[in-house]
């Protein structure tokens, strides 16, 4: 059987279209609406030949199979790799690839690092460092928000929430850069991302131990699972490096978003002014508008059918969270950013027992964020291009030269 993109190449189920593009092309990343559209279009599922894969963006179907851990595993690797076929570029991760019952135990020490209470305790230091970050900004005149702000403020409080001792906003973001494109194809994306491994992966490794972190953040309270023999010393390291592949790209991605749609709709940004309690529901319309994680694959796991279709053990299916969030049949007026809209069950955040482990921080980042710029900015104002940045799996922008007025 032959292997394409490190999976097996099955054949083109009946009645599914095949569609002839390539959704890693960074043009397609860089501008995904048409494609979106037109995966939505095509039907359930759509088979691209160049990846011999399926693929779907319907939201009903995407739901259903980014959810069934039973029939779409993780265990085979989120990307186009097999996992059972293929040895990925790192240790695989142990909540992220693996089902259950191995997901259940490190899920469970994941979510108790990441619960609501201990989140709490983080809200007053995330916003005081997004009140100084937006004062500072405010007085700067017109700023890069890309780097002056979407990565700032994420790889300042992040890592000290986890308890690492000193950031480096560089090797966090190129890591998450690596960790999200090696999910595609090997193209140039990839590869480009992968050539700054031996910088930074030792340097990712070593903060994850246990020595260079910390005995009050995230990362303590992961160790302190190994202490208590829920899981062993090298799975904490292994649960910490989680932190930092998941955490930094997809919340620079979010704050970037979220003043890209700000920016571009001046009557959302009215109303959050009006109202800045409306900072969490506009974010929450912000992951719905423009999914951080445009993408992620699941695996059959057998032999299978889904909307009347068959499927074959062994298939990649490629699920367009950020399609399923635009779909007019799940979402009224999909194309329109609402900050109102309050879209409950988006997928920006995945479903079922995979969904996003760190959420609540995702969230109260952005709170922060989005709150301090709707008490503290009367206009924001795109000066040039926003640039978007293509990577395989996340949805984030290069570039955005912006400029704040403040509030009288
Ligand atoms: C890209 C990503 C998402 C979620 C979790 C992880 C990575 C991980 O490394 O566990």
């Amino acid at each position: 059987m032959d292997l394409v993109e490190g999976h097996l190449a099955r054949e083109v189920p009946e009645n599914v279209p095949v569609w002839d593009i390539d959704p890693y092309d960074p043009a397609i990343l860089s501008d995904p609406t048409d494609y979106y559209a037109e995966l939505r279009r095509l039907g359930p599922f759509v088979y691209i030949p160049k990846y011999a894969m399926l693929a779907c963006g319907r939201f009903e179907v995407t739901k259903t199979v980014f959810s069934d851990w039973e029939r779409f595993v993780s265990s085979r690797g989120v990307g186009l790799q097999d996992f059972s076929l293929e040895t990925p570029w790192r240790p695989h991760s142990i909540i992220l690839e693996v089902d259950p019952p191995d997901h259940t135990k490190t899920r469970t020490v994941m979510s108790r690092a990441m619960s609501p209470r201990a989140v709490n305790n983080l809200k007053e230091a995330f916003q005081t460092a997004a009140d100084s970050l937006i004062d500072q900004l405010l007085e700067q005149g017109p700023f890069e928000a890309v780097e002056d702000l979407a990565e700032t403020y994420p790889t300042t409080v992040f890592p000290e929430a986890v308890g690492l001792h000193k950031s480096d906003r560089r090797r966090l973001v190129d890591y998450g850069a690596m960790v999200f494109n090696a999910l595609g194809p090997d193209n140039a994306l990839r590869q480009q991302a992968m050539a700054k491994g031996p910088d930074i992966v030792p340097w990712i490794t070593e903060q994850c131990e246990r020595k260079n972190l910390r005995t009050d953040g995230i990362g303590a309270s992961i160790y302190a699972a190994a202490d208590n023999g829920d899981i062993t010393e090298a799975e904490a390291g292994m649960l910490v490096r989680s932190l930092l592949s998941a955490g930094v790209d997809t919340t620079v991605s979010g704050i970037g978003s979220a003043l890209w749609c700000l920016a571009t709709h001046p009557e959302e940004f009215e109303k959050l002014k009006e109202d800045p309690s409306l900072a969490r529901p506009a974010f929450e319309e912000t992951l719905r508008y423009t999914s951080p994680v445009h993408s992620f694959c699941r695996t059959a796991n057998l032999d299978t059918e889904v909307a009347g279709i068959s499927i074959a053990e062994g298939t990649k299916i490629l699920c367009v969270l950020a399609a399923a969030n635009l779909d007019e049949d799940h979402w009224p007026n999909a194309d329109r950013f609402d900050i109102e809209r309050r879209p409950v069950g988006h997928l920006a955040l995945g479903t079922g027992i995979h969904g996003c482990v760190g959420q609540n921080i995702a969230r109260a980042e952005l709170e922060a964020v989005l709150s301090a710029i709707a008490r503290k900015v009367e206009t924001i104002t795109l000066t040039g291009d926003a640039i978007w940045r293509p990577n395989n799996a996340i949805h984030a922008l290069d570039r955005m030269p912006l400029s704040f007025t403040a509030k009288s």
